[in-house]
């Protein structure tokens, strides 16, 4: 196994709901360890780069607006195999196909409202950990 660093949002309805708490809880209880923290109001611009792999897709602009509806909170996760861990913790992309007993599962009743971002390969994790955080705001533990 290798120890790896995976970008996860709690997005605006998660927040909303109070769950930042419980979210944290179960990624510490995996074995995951935050590393870096901070709520953000992301601006549309902020949110928009963040997907820019999706510009074309409809329901980008449906995705921008939510994502800037409300603070996030963005995290990087180490530990081992954190990309896959962070995946298999959150469920599936839509919640009524989510696993029971996964975040998505349990705080998130549609796609366009899923509750949590997580990196999908090492490749994406880089790019989205420098998208919003400076190596001096990660803190090795
Ligand atoms: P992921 O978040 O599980 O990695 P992606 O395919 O990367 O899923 O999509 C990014 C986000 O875009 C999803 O979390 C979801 O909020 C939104 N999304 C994806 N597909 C749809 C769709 O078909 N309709 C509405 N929103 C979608």
């Amino acid at each position: 196994m290798a120890t790896e660093r995976t970008l996860s949002i709690i997005k605006p309805d998660a927040v909303a709901k109070n769950a930042i708490g419980d979210i944290i809880a179960r990624f510490e209880k995996a074995g995951l360890k935050v590393v870096a923290a901070k709520m953000l109001h992301l601006s549309e611009e902020k949110a928009g780069g963040f997907y820019a792999e999706h510009k074309e897709r409809p329901f980008f602009k449906d995705l921008v607006g939510f994502m800037t509806s409300g603070p996030v909170v963005v995290q990087v996760l180490e530990g081992d195999d954190a990309i896959s861990k962070n995946r298999e913790l959150m469920g599936a992309t839509n919640p009524k196909e989510a696993a029971p007993g996964t975040i998505r599962a349990d705080f998130a009743e549609t796609i366009d409202a899923n509750a949590v971002h997580g990196s999908d390969s090492p490749e994406s994790a880089e790019r989205e950990i420098a998208y919003f955080f400076g190596n001096d705001e990660i803190c090795p533990r």
